[in-house]
């Protein structure tokens, strides 16, 4: 049987048995395309039905979270943990808190968390979890109120040795502090059971800053494969959350020129580029005021499109920074044709995958998710240790670190995703990924 029909069997199954979670779908086949070819020369991982194992999340929490708003109505959110893998160490992964959360997103999530996890080299399995709770417009008590419900369930299934939660969209600082406090109260322990935490109570140096700058690092290692660097590029990033702060953060200071940021609402377009104090008015604006981006183009003067996303305007390299297919075909088509060279990915599966087809026809630099966002949950890794030694690094210390794991990454998506003298940095990152979970699961037995 040729490979593609074990494709198409091998996703007929996950389709029929995950009916209908079509972000899911779409994670598993990306996967399932690249890695087949190598699983059939490798026939002990198709014996001991690696591929079906990784793919049927060790154990789905769902959970009820009732909580009272301030006018003192009852409201009822979801709750969910994905606890997807853990032949190397605890589950983790962050939690979402967004209106569209459901099962298919994050299993979507918990899956790629599973390799990219794995392409640290740190000890850590994958998981994912959150709720369809929108923080958007709710008071600081209503999202107090609600992260203590929601930890009121899900303390019983985590713990430093078993599942290590920590954010994503809509779960910063703010909201990690709340469950942190909920956990420590429930159990009477006080324990590096999320990470992201506060600097004061066993939080680490550079993990607000990790995921962005993790992803301008691999920009960086790949650019270098072409004697290029980010210095004078002119760069489009989406979003205006966490991540695309600190890859404008981190861009800005290897001299390259961010024009774009936006939010779920619309996009805004600085040809001058943003500089230091346009910076320090996002942050303000957006983890602060909790603002939209709307605010900037008045500020300070620049064109803002409503709805739009930032991939028609001219740019050399682009950072996908905001949520899930957010670059459709026709996006990566514009891209492509206004000259962009490379694109990493700070969001979790920001391309379709007609958009991924059109980056490598054009052979420009491409890095996934899984790949160029692995920093976030890098440096989470490593205040896991830090909590564990009950020690902290400097600033320098935690940023090398990091920046040695980018580097690492990239050298083992560009040696197994050698394609002629292109990269394929996508079979690269799922190999790469793939064999070191695949070889601790054929260790363990059939668990
Ligand atoms: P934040 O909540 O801090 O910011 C999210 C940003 O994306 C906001 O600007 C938000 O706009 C925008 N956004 C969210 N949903 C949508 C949507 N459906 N359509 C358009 N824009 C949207 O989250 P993060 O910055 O932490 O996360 C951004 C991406 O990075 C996600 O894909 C996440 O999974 C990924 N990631 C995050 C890591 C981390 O450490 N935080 C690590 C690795 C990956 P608005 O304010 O209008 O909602
Ligand atoms: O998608 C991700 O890697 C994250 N949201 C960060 C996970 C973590 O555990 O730090």
């Amino acid at each position: 049987m040729g490979v593609e029909k074990d494709i198409e069997k091998f996703m007929d199954k996950v389709k029929e048995k995950n009916h209908g979670e079509n972000e899911f779908h779409q994670a598993v086949e990306e996967v399932v395309e690249t890695l087949m070819p190598y699983i059939n020369k490798h026939p002990r991982y198709k014996q001991a039905k690696i591929l079906d194992r990784m793919t049927e999340p060790e154990r789905v929490l769902m959970f009820r979270v009732p909580w009272i708003d301030d006018n003192g109505e009852v409201q009822i959110n979801r709750g969910f943990r994905i606890e997807m893998n853990s032949a190397l160490g605890p589950y983790k992964g962050g939690l979402r808190f967004h209106p569209s959360v459901n099962l298919s997103i994050l299993k979507f999530l918990a899956f790629e968390q599973v390799f990219k996890n794995s392409l640290t080299q740190l000890p850590l399995g994958g998981g994912k979890g959150g709720s369809d709770f929108d923080p958007k417009g709710k008071s600081d008590n209503e999202v107090m109120r609600f992260c203590q419900s929601f930890m009121t369930e899900l303390y019983r299934h985590i713990g430093p040795n078993t599942d290590v939660p920590a954010g994503d969209i809509g779960v910063g600082g703010r909201e990690i502090g709340y469950l942190f406090g909920q956990y420590k109260r429930l159990k009477n322990e006080f324990a590096g059971v999320l990470t992201g935490k506060g600097l004061n109570w066993g939080g680490s140096l550079i993990r607000p800053e990790a995921t962005g700058y993790g992803s301008t690092y691999m920009a960086v290692e790949m650019l270098k494969t072409k004697k290029e660097s980010l210095k004078d590029k002119t760069v489009a990033i989406s979003g205006s959350g966490n991540v695309a702060q600190y890859t404008t953060e981190k861009v800005m200071q290897l001299g390259g020129k961010v024009v774009t940021l936006s939010d779920s609402s619309g996009m805004i377009h600085d040809p001058n580029g943003i500089d230091d104090d346009k910076l320090k008015y996002v942050m303000e604006l957006k983890n602060i005021k909790r603002g939209r981006i709307k605010e900037y183009a008045e500020k300070f003067n620049v064109t803002y499109e409503a709805g739009k996303r930032p991939w028609n305007v001219a740019c050399d390299v682009a950072f996908p920074s905001a949520t899930q297919n957010e670059i459709s075909k026709e996006d990566a088509q514009a891209l492509v044709d206004n000259g962009c060279m490379c694109v990493s990915e700070g969001a979790n599966m920001p391309t379709t995958p007609e958009g991924v087809v059109v980056f490598q026809d054009a052979k420009i630099l491409y890095a996934p998710g899984k790949a160029a966002n692995a920093g976030g949950v890098a440096t989470s890794g490593l205040e896991m240790s830090q909590n564990s030694m009950r020690i902290a690094w400097s600033r320098e210390e935690v940023d090398e670190k990091l920046r040695n794991i980018m580097v690492n990454i990239h050298a083992a998506c560009k040696k197994h995703g050698k394609e002629g003298d292109y990269t394929n940095y996508v079979k690269g990152a799922n190999i790469a990924g793939f064999v070191k979970v695949a070889d601790s699961m054929l260790d363990q037995g059939v668990v």
